[in-house]
């Protein structure tokens, strides 16, 4: 057999393609340095997969910013208002592209699929054009081979590219573009071939998502026209099953098919049915998505006789692109022994291919002990005191129905909540979270180091949090916030007070361009064993007469940002994180804090990819933010944020939230978002962000107003809160406070208008 990998990440063991793109942008280094460094750094990792036994290396996924990109770039379309020639492009222009200019704001961004990572989408108009521009994955694939590698371009498929675009401008149907991008594939491939390329790996993941008919047919044609190039095409499908087009993907003439086998075990048969002599079928059998060693003997047994069956077409792979998985677990010093053993990274995960490999070629002999060491480390696992907490199973069994209820219904609470808070109409509020200065910033890594003690931190925390409030009180904001000044990442910073959770020093995983995250790894029974947020807030109350929020995140978003255990259903390990919430929101409570807020901006993305599924995850995944919330006084009132939505296709399920508020991200679609929630007739209140908080720009009273006055056409007054769209973290302080005085002073005015009755 042969191994190959779909894609492998680029961020780097220490991130250095993080610190060499930041270095660029902040002039601290020139394009020279940044082209070699990043040069090395992929050269690195293709050595890395030579020396692990990979056989055959992706070339041309090591994108400087993003792959999405890259393709657009490859096909010669980037959008008109940007004036950039793709063939002629330089760091300037492709950073313009990612990043925006003081005239053009960036690409869009939106989640790869169902993952915690960002592409920047392509834009489509009618006047689209495409031009080949093999260039810069023609240098890669030379680069490649210069080291004698076995190399592999590639692409994303055309039909997931035109997909994931959107249109600008006139409305019209962008499936009319693809005969035209499908000859400007056929020119890559042309251009790849004429190089020596061999085999060229093109994705499709769209085709584990529900499409429509049209789209369905394309891909025949589309592929009918593709397989004419003079090389092997290696079709790549992940996330999700692909069994429903098995008999269409058996009669085009591609040279392989690459299956995700842990997302969707189940199709391996559908596919092996029928599968043509001679055509290479690639199993996906490790977890690109996760980072448990994977149950070796379990693949032998489902691999042995498909290797029987097709010997050496029979391609292993992990399910997807690495770029999903941290790099190395070698290099955590911290981390439980225990709990060590139980993972894989990306080069783990590179030896359990080479020990399948061995496995199915060799016999089992071959690798006993590797075999054995995985056993072992299985049975540990699964036997493991740290994993079970009988109480937290205890407690689930024990709850009684309707637990995840409120006393009363929204109108009698909101009765009671306007009772004691006395808010004027259009009440103003934020998201949360203030700027993370670099004193904050450095205070925090000091502290880490043990360079700062535990009351000095502490006293460093609480004079931010003085000042955030002070601001906001002479800004006059409504409802106030502690700034969260204590707080990373917002799921670690949970994830490090809950028991059942761990945390790695260097499990990078990008989340766009230099941004990365390290995703807390949920390994155990979930349970809180202290109170987490709540002497920060008590101390932001004590410091002030007006209501300050607390601040959580939700059950759903913790779950969908760490790397969660396989043992156990998603729905059961997101309810035991939900009642270790509720214990919070329950002290909040007692601590006088009667307004608490509780984010879920991953719900939408946690969105099974099959329409079929979604029902089922809306359910629990509801289930789970009600369970956190409940229990609280009728007079408490429960708020949540939620971004990067389109809500539209699961506004009844936010409503079934039943929060008391919801701050949505409406901005940069100019409340057009609004219209879902209107003609829906969300019964709760909402507070649409009235400012793109993502840029730097600061918002004209005008536009504001605009926004506002969109919002009141849809939104009663009485139910209408006035917020920013996101959390300020990534702002600087004078933006901020001029920014948040415009939007005071808009809900002022419109407030004053709306008590004259104008
Ligand atoms: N937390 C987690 N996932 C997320 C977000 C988050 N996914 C979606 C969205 N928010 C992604 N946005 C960002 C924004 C900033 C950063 C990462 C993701 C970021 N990261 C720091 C960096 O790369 O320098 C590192 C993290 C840190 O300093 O703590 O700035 O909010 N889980
Ligand atoms: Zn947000």
């Amino acid at each position: 057999t042969t191994i190959h990998l779909l894609g492998f990440g680029r961020i780097g063991a220490r991130r250095e393609l993080k610190t060499l793109l930041e270095d660029y942008w902040h002039g601290r280094i020139d394009a020279t340095a940044l082209h070699t460094g990043s040069r090395q750094l992929r050269q690195r990792h293709w050595l890395l997969q030579k020396g692990a036994g990979v056989d055959i290396s992706p070339v041309g996924d090591f994108a400087l910013y993003d792959h999405v990109l890259d393709a657009q770039i490859l096909v010669g379309a980037l959008p008109e208002r940007f004036g950039l020639n793709a063939a002629q492009l330089d760091n300037e222009g492709y950073f313009a592209l990612a990043r925006g200019t003081a005239e053009q704001p960036a690409l869009e961004m939106t989640k790869w699929f169902d993952t915690n990572y960002h592409y920047l989408v392509p834009e489509w108009s009618v006047d689209t054009c495409f031009s080949a521009n093999p260039a810069p994955l023609l240098e890669a694939l030379q680069a490649a081979q210069g080291l004698g590698m076995r190399a592999k371009p590639v692409l994303v498929g055309p039909l997931t590219l035109l997909w994931l675009g959107k249109v600008r401008g006139a409305p019209f149907d962008r499936l009319s573009l693809l005969p035209a991008l499908v000859e400007t594939y056929a020119s890559l491939l042309q251009a790849l071939a004429a190089a020596g390329a061999d085999w060229v790996q093109i994705d499709e993941p769209i085709l584990a998502l529900d499409l429509p008919g049209a789209w369905l047919a394309a891909l025949d044609t589309c592929y009918r026209r593709l397989a004419q190039a003079p090389v092997r095409l290696l079709l790549a499908t992940y996330f999700g099953s692909v069994a429903s087009h098995a008999a269409r993907l058996a009669a085009l003439p591609l040279a392989g098919l690459h299956l995700d086998l842990v997302r969707a075990p189940e199709q391996l048969e559908t596919f092996l049915e029928h599968w043509p002599a001679g055509r290479v079928l690639s199993a996906g059998v490790v977890d690109g998505r996760n980072v448990w060693r994977a149950d070796l003997e379990h693949w032998l047994d489902r691999l042995e006789p498909v290797y029987g069956q097709l010997g050496e077409t029979l391609w292993l792979a992990p399910s997807c692109s690495l770029l999903h998985c941290p790099l190395d677990v070698a290099q955590e010093t911290r981390l439980s022994q225990d709990v060590k053993l139980w993972l894989a990274f990306s080069v783990q995960k590179l030896n359990e291919l080479k020990t399948l490999k061995r496995g199915l070629e060799q016999g089992r002999d071959a690798v006993a002990s590797e075999l054995a060491g995985s056993r072992f480390a299985r049975q540990l696992r699964s036997s493991s005191p740290l994993i079970h907490r009988p109480e937290v199973a205890a407690r689930l069994k024990a709850l009684p129905a309707g637990s995840d209820r409120r006393a009363s219904s929204y109108p009698v609470r909101a009765a009671r909540q306007a009772a004691w808070m006395k808010l004027p109409l259009l009440p103003t509020t934020t998201i949360g979270s203030f700027p993370q200065t670099p004193a904050i910033r450095s205070a925090r890594a000091a502290f880490r180091k043990g360079e700062l003690d535990q009351s000095a931190y502490e006293q460093r925390m609480r004079a931010e949090i003085e000042t955030a409030i002070r601001r906001q009180e002479a800004l006059g904001l409504d409802v106030l916030v502690h700034g969260e000044a204590e707080r990373n990442d917002m799921v670690e910073y949970f994830g490090e007070q809950l028991s059942g959770f761990a945390f790695t020093e260097h499990g990078w995983v990008q989340s766009y361009g230099s941004r990365c995250v390290k995703p807390p790894i949920l390994y155990g029974d979930v349970a809180r064993p202290a109170p987490m947020t709540v002497a920060w807030s008590v101390y932001a109350q004590s410091l002030t007469s007006r209501p300050v929020k607390g601040m959580l995140t939700g059950p759903v978003t913790l779950l969908q940002w760490s790397f969660v255990r396989d043992d156990l259903p998603r729905s059961l390990v997101c309810r035991q994180i939900a009642l270790a919430l509720n214990d919070e929101v329950l002290d909040l409570e007692n601590a006088g804090i009667r307004i608490i807020q509780i984010d879920e901006p991953a719900l939408r993305e946690g969105l099974p990819l099959s329409r079929a599924l979604w029902a089922d995850y809306l359910d629990w995944a509801g289930q789970a933010f009600r369970l956190a919330s409940a229990g609280v006084d009728d007079a408490t009132q429960i708020h949540t944020h939620m971004c990067y939505a389109e809500f539209g296709d699961i506004l009844p399920a936010i409503v079934h939230l039943d929060a008391d508020v919801i701050t949505i991200e409406t901005s940069r679609s100019d409340m057009a978002l609004l219209d879902d929630f209107g003609s829906f007739a969300y019964p709760n209140a909402i507070g649409p962000g009235v400012y793109d908080i993502h840029s730097p720009r600061i918002p004209q009273e005008a536009e504001i107003t605009r926004l506002l006055e969109r919002a009141l056409e849809t939104v009663p007054a009485a139910r209408l809160w006035v917020n920013p769209d996101c959390g300020l973290k990534t702002r600087q302080w004078p933006e901020v406070e001029t920014a948040l005085g415009n939007m005071v002073r808009v809900a002022h005015r419109l407030r004053a208008r709306l008590a004259e009755g104008r």
